[in-house]
């Protein structure tokens, strides 16, 4: 078996160690213009000329939980995606997610800002059945972030396209209700994968339909918002802030307004990292199942495209 690695912005080294010491028989190499040809790809953000030079792969592994850029290349059409199941992530976004709410409903970027300044002050508290948490987005990530914010006792609303049935979660499905799901969601939560009919949903008519006091964080990609609406609904005073860990383009360009916003918290694309060894485990059970014949979890509908 060999398997060529192409990973943007990974140090390579100790990929290729774990594979080469989970897979002995495996020929694992970093991938090359003119390199042979394998039969399973490791990849992130890897270059249309990498599948077009490699279109005998059997199945390609992408290490990372959205698989949008791969699925804007021309794939090779006998290939299966694999994507990270969970890897560790899962409680990463749940952590992640679980500070940004309860930072912004304890006022705690004030109380940081007024005992910095040499103030003893207090907020008066807020209600929790005020602060209903809407997730968009429910599958292992998003499932797992509803179950830690139901933890902490916020009314917590799901979106998505199927019934979804989780203790403490109000499910809301599809199209039609969708400005319910947005009209009774305090917080919104993005976690939808990136596809044509999600790229820019969080625009001025729906992050409008959040009730005033509204607050955003997103997770999945910067695409999702259109920015210029976000600010102006923050600006407006429609929105209370938001927290971002994904952009449009990254690194955040340096005269971004998004910067220059105090309501809003920035991340640097950190929610929900890679874990390797986490991510290594799952990806050898996969490549040893696919080589005895036996089905995987985790293969990306592409007609779906997630
Ligand atoms: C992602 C990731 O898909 O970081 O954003 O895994």
């Amino acid at each position: 078996m060999r398997i060529s690695f192409c990973c943007a912005n990974t140090a390579p080294e100790p990929w290729l160690a774990r594979l080469r010491a989970a897979l002995p028989q495996a020929e694992v190499s970093v991938w090359q213009p003119g390199a042979a040809a394998a039969d399973l790809a490791v990849v992130w953000q890897p270059p249309q000329a990498f599948f077009d030079e490699q279109p005998q792969l059997k199945a390609i592994f992408n290490i990372g939980a959205g698989v949008d850029a791969l699925l804007k290349l021309r794939l090779p059409p006998q290939a299966v995606v694999v994507r990270l199941e969970d890897a560790g992530m899962a409680v990463q976004m749940a952590e992640y997610v679980c500070h940004a709410v309860v930072r912004h409903f304890r006022d705690l970027n004030a109380y940081a800002a007024d005992m910095q300044a040499g103030h003893w002050t207090f907020y008066p508290p807020r209600q929790r059945s005020d602060f209903a948490v809407g997730v968009m987005g429910l599958g292992v990530l998003g499932a797992r972030v509803a179950q830690a914010l139901a933890q902490f006792e916020f009314p917590v609303n799901g979106w998505s396209r199927t019934p979804k049935a989780q203790a403490g979660l109000t499910s809301f499905v599809g199209a039609a209700q969708f400005n319910d799901f947005l009209a009774r969601s305090r917080v919104l939560v993005n976690l939808l994968p990136l596809t044509p009919e999600t790229v820019n949903l969080l625009n001025h008519d729906t992050l409008g339909r959040l009730p005033r006091g509204g607050y955003v964080i997103n997770v999945a990609r910067g695409a999702h918002v259109v920015d210029a609406d976000l600010l102006a609904l923050i600006q407006s005073g429609h929105l209370a802030g938001a927290t971002l860990d994904v952009f449009r383009t990254e690194p955040l360009p340096a005269e971004h307004p998004f910067w220059h916003e105090p309501r809003i918290t920035l991340t640097p694309h950190t929610s929900a990292r890679t874990l390797l060894d986490d991510s290594m485990t799952q990806m050898v059970a996969k490549m040893a199942a696919l080589a005895r014949g036996e089905p995987v979890t985790g293969v990306v509908n592409v007609a779906k495209g997630y």
